[in-house]
């Protein structure tokens, strides 16, 4: 049989087969995707085969089953693993589009955060939407620091949206944008994700939980990923928060390919293999000095750069 995965629990994946029957599915023994080391061999939103297995004796158990094979991913959104540093975690694959839910405060998303899922998703052109939610802790003295975000991310060419999923201020929009498609939703832990599917979605009744008050971070209150029918034909992927981005398998030379702005300023550098670090008549370094290319989204592709030399994972981003 044929299906999606709909549901990743670490050690079982829910998958529903073309005829819209769900089974609880395991990974047959040594089933290994070519060549890439992933914590998660098979991750949500794969097309998978499947066997379906007798299950002896109790009916009233799920119906279970054991995949085999694997269809080539349209694309798919990869990190480095946080403890096991030579390994990847493929957070979904096969998504339209990824809304990645930031915050500017409770907790704070670092750019750099946000300039490393952006590197990672353009890698299969995979467009993402920024949503800027919890704006309704925004007070005068951050208002600046979110506009100047904005404009940032907006210049370089990607949509943002200013959301409080609990207020409800700015969600309808969204619905919009869903319409019909497969939508990752990623971010830090405590962003607000399954916060904002219930807002959209009010009957899936996702569990959310507070903030921890003495260090503003989540505490990772998802902890599958699991995609959601939004009654159009599309799907929403709620996914559990992670906190930090280390890219995987990219190229140093590819690096630059990746950040929009970098790459299009590129284009007049002198010479074509310029990495941007310390050759003369480099474009994109003097678009730097004159501002024309923000000194936080070079200093992610600098960061990124050193990356590719390092096996070790940093959790600072
Ligand atoms: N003030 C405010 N609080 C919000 C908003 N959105 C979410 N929250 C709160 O933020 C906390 C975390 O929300 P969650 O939806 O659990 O966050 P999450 O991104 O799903 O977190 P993980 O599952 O741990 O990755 C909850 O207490 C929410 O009520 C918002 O727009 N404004
Ligand atoms: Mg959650
Ligand atoms: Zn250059």
């Amino acid at each position: 049989m044929h299906g999606l995965v709909i549901r990743n629990t670490g050690y079982s994946y829910t998958v529903k087969s073309d005829a819209g029957e769900v089974f609880d599915c395991k990974v047959k023994g040594n089933f290994r995707i070519r060549g890439i080391r992933t914590t998660n061999p098979v991750a949500i939103g794969d097309k998978v085969t499947f066997v379906p297995q007798e299950v002896e004796g109790d009916i009233e158990q799920a119906r279970q089953g054991l995949i085999t094979e694997l269809d080539d991913r349209k694309n798919y959104i990869i990190r480095k693993s946080a403890n096991l540093s030579k390994q990847s975690h493929i957070i979904a694959a096969n998504v339209d589009m990824c809304f990645l839910i930031v915050t500017i405060q409770q907790p704070e998303t670092p750019l750099q955060f946000i300039d490393r899922f952006l590197a990672s998703a353009e890698a299969y052109s995979v467009p993402v939407t920024l949503v800027f939610n919890k704006i309704d802790l925004i007070d005068d003295t951050w208002k600046d620091y979110l506009d100047g975000v904005i404009n940032l991310y907006e210049t370089v060419g990607y949509p943002c949206r200013r959301i409080s999923a609990t207020t409800g201020e700015g969600v309808e929009a969204l619905r919009a944008d869903l319409h019909g498609k497969i939508t990752l939703l990623s971010g830090n832990s405590g962003v607000g994700k399954s916060t904002l599917i219930n807002t959209l979605f009010p009957h899936l009744n996702l569990r959310t939980s507070e903030i921890s008050d003495a260090y503003e971070t989540g505490k990772h209150t998802t902890t599958f990923s699991e995609m959601y029918e939004t009654g159009d034909d599309g799907y929403v992927i709620d996914t559990p928060g992670i906190k930090g981005f280390g890219t995987f398998n990219m190229k140093k030379e590819e690096v630059s390919h990746y950040f929009k702005e970098i790459f299009r300023i590129s284009a007049d550098c002198r010479f074509n293999n310029c990495t941007h670090t310390h050759e003369p008549h480099c474009a994109v370094r003097e678009a730097v000095e004159r501002h024309d290319i923000a000194e936080s989204r070079y200093n992610s592709y600098l960061s990124m750069l050193e990356d590719e030399k390092e096996d070790k994972y940093r959790p600072a981003y």
